[in-house]
């Protein structure tokens, strides 16, 4: 595996335009041995993860929410709570992982204060080398990742507030709402579109990856009439479950950081993988990637859910750091505790029927069933909405929510593949524990209580808004402005691999990369209709993730990297991306093509220029964590 991912990337350098050592895991922390499968999985509400409730100011539903530092049980056998960062609803103050989820209605503007009560001290190893350095540890930024929001509003990495009373250089709080309190900032959301599952989550300049992986992130469902509607007549399920995935480490022994059973997060940098001849490294350090040895679903370690033999909707998002999942279920080895903790592969469970993605509902469904090209592939921070039928599973079935993605993607390295019996990885674990990255939880399904579910045809509304090209069509519409932009690959100053955004005109030698801080290059006007060539120059399949804008694929185009010439037709999008998305896979060596109008939202307000840029200031980036912070990240300035 690893040889194919060198090969690649040998390729790239004689090309001139990457070269890179070869990834290496960061296998230094093992989690304990933790039991899969004996606590109960978290749904919404009192009991589980809870739901903001809010007031009502200026004509919206406001929220007051504060972000501190509080402990929870994630796992029974963890010596300790764990030390988390995160939300929670101040009117109740209580803090649960994951937490609070906030529940909008299209047309009803959400309007969010935030006060940081978060303390002076990360839990974190803090990569001061990194942009940022030198700024509060606990500085935080809300970005609702997926809504259409004022760029006051949009949290971006300049826009982070200390619990100190300091602000970032484009820290503008909501103009109407008053001057927010020292450590707190206001927010405004219009909530002008179509039904989807969000999220809001950290993204500080420099400490997102770390602020993201302490907790600072949760759920953000905006509902329309669509959707109702498909709910009432019986084409969706009612029973709706929502199940945010995340790879984490928990420390097995007390470092400077914290406790056994806190969180851990590597803080060196490999020296193995450095390039010769660079400044001493730092530590604590950055790090490529992270990829955890425990999964998490809904904020709890190895969860099961108990669901009846009918349909159920699930709503999933890939919450890890850098980790992708290709989702399947299969049924369990058997039904006797403890031989029903591992999956029977040769067994599959009930397909996925795929019904939406991070922009709302697909134009159709789309069968999964697990089989070579139906697989359900989620790169980090991408959202798939499900239905799920059991009513053909036999009751007392246990069924395993199952994950063999490749980390990192797509040419994965044995160590960062955690599960029983494997061959190639040094720490490989017991049937029916943890450090496990495959088997993220267990279904129980039983007996139907009550009557069946209504029958309804399953036709799903006309995307929301209109598409800007027929769904598949791989040519772009005659006199759209194209954008040639590249994904890349090198070293920095202390010889750390760092990937980079950027354009086809070098700006430093041998690279076409562009640090985050660099003058914009992308720069639209506001109502501007653009197409963007995006060419993966480097090893990885990046998730590129737009603010501001939804996009639709156009195509996929394999080209030489040597040469810069394609190769082979244009491919369109996979089924289940033929709808509105944010988040957008883009392979190695391939050019990803996607379409966008930069509309502005609505404000009640009149939206000030950024004092730090003069525009809209949005940014797009990688939702690779380690690779957004480390730079690979550029503004989004609309004009
Ligand atoms: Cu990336």
């Amino acid at each position: 595996m690893k040889t194919t991912r060198r090969q690649f990337l040998e390729l790239a350098a004689a090309a001139g335009v990457s070269t890179m050592v070869p990834w290496r895991a960061y296998a230094e922390a093992q989690s304990p041995a933790l039991r899969k499968f004996i606590q109960m999985l978290p749904g919404l509400g009192p009991a589980g993860i809870p739901v903001a409730s809010p007031t009502s100011y200026l004509g919206a539903d406001y929220y007051q929410l504060v972000a501190a530092e509080y402990t929870q049980q994630l796992h029974p056998q963890l010596p300790h709570p764990t030390r988390l960062w995160g939300y929670a609803d101040a009117t109740t103050g209580r803090h649960r992982h994951l937490g609070p989820v906030i529940v909008a209605q299209r047309g009803t503007p959400v309007r969010l204060s935030v006060a940081n009560h978060l303390p002076p001290v990360h839990p974190l190893p803090v990569d001061t080398s990194l942009p940022g350095a030198g700024l509060p540890p606990n500085r935080i930024a809300v970005h609702l990742h997926g809504g259409h929001v004022p760029w006051v509003s949009d949290g971006g990495p300049f826009s982070w507030f200390g619990a100190d009373g300091t602000y970032g250089p484009s820290a503008v709080s909501a103009p109407d709402m008053g001057a927010p309190a020292p450590g707190t900032f206001n927010y405004y959301y219009p909530n002008d579109q179509s039904a989807r599952l969000m999220w809001y989550h950290d993204h500080a300049i420099g400490i997102t990856r770390l602020n993201a992986y302490a907790g600072l992130a949760s759920a953000y469902v905006l509902r329309d009439l669509a959707e109702a509607t498909l709910i009432a007549s019986g084409a969706i399920p009612s029973n709706e479950v929502p199940l945010v995935i995340q790879d984490k480490i928990f420390k097995s022994s007390a470092d400077q950081w914290g406790q056994a059973g806190d969180l851990w997060y590597p803080g060196k940098y490999d020296p193995q993988d450095a390039q010769p001849g660079g400044l001493p490294l730092p530590f604590p350090s950055c790090v490529p990637e992270f990829f955890g040895d425990t999964m998490l679903v809904n904020g709890l370690v190895f969860p099961t859910a108990h669901v009846e033999q009918r349909k159920y909707r699930l709503r999933i998002l890939n919450a890890c750091n850098a980790r992708f999942c290709t989702l399947r279920l299969f049924y369990a080895q058997g039904t006797e505790f403890p031989g029903s903790t591992e999956p029977n592969t040769r067994q599959p469970g009930p397909p996925f029927v795929q019904i939406g993605t991070e922009g709302g509902f697909l134009p159709d469904p789309v069968l999964l069933d697990g089989r070579k090209d139906a697989t359900l592939l989620l790169a980090p921070a991408e959202r798939a909405d499900l239905i799920v039928d059991f009513s053909e599973v036999p009751a007392g079935s246990i069924l395993i929510l199952y994950n063999d993605a490749p980390a990192p993607f797509p040419m994965g390295d044995p160590e960062t593949d955690y599960y029983a019996g494997a061959k190639n990885n040094p720490t490989p674990s017991e049937p029916g524990f943890g450090p496990n990255t495959r088997t993220l939880m267990q279904i129980v399904v039983g007996q139907r209580i009550g009557a069946k579910d209504p029958h309804a045809p399953l036709r799903l509304p006309p995307l929301d808004p209109a598409p800007l090209v027929p769904p598949g069509v791989t040519a772009l519409p005659p006199g759209i402005p194209v954008r040639d932009l590249t994904l890349n690959e090198d070293f920095d100053q202390f010889g750390r691999l760092i990937q980079r955004l950027g354009t086809t005109t070098p700006l430093y030698e041998g690279t076409f990369a562009r640090n985050y801080e660099d003058a914009p290059t992308e720069t639209p006007s506001a109502g501007a209709i653009e197409a963007w060539r995006i060419f993966n120059l480097s090893g990885d399949t990046h998730p590129i993730h737009f603010h501001l804008v939804n996009v639709q694929i156009v195509s996929r185009q394999a080209f030489d990297v040597r040469r810069l010439r394609f190769l082979g037709l244009p491919t369109p999008p996979d089924a289940n991306e033929l709808g509105w998305k944010e988040t957008v896979r883009m392979n190695p060596g391939e050019c990803t093509t996607v379409i966008m109008k930069f509309d502005l939202p609505s404000a009640p307000f009149i939206v000030p220029p950024s004092p730090r840029t003069g525009g809209h200031e949005y940014v797009w980036h990688c939702h690779i964590l380690e690779h957004e912070e480390h730079d690979m990240m550029r503004p989004l300035i609309i004009i």
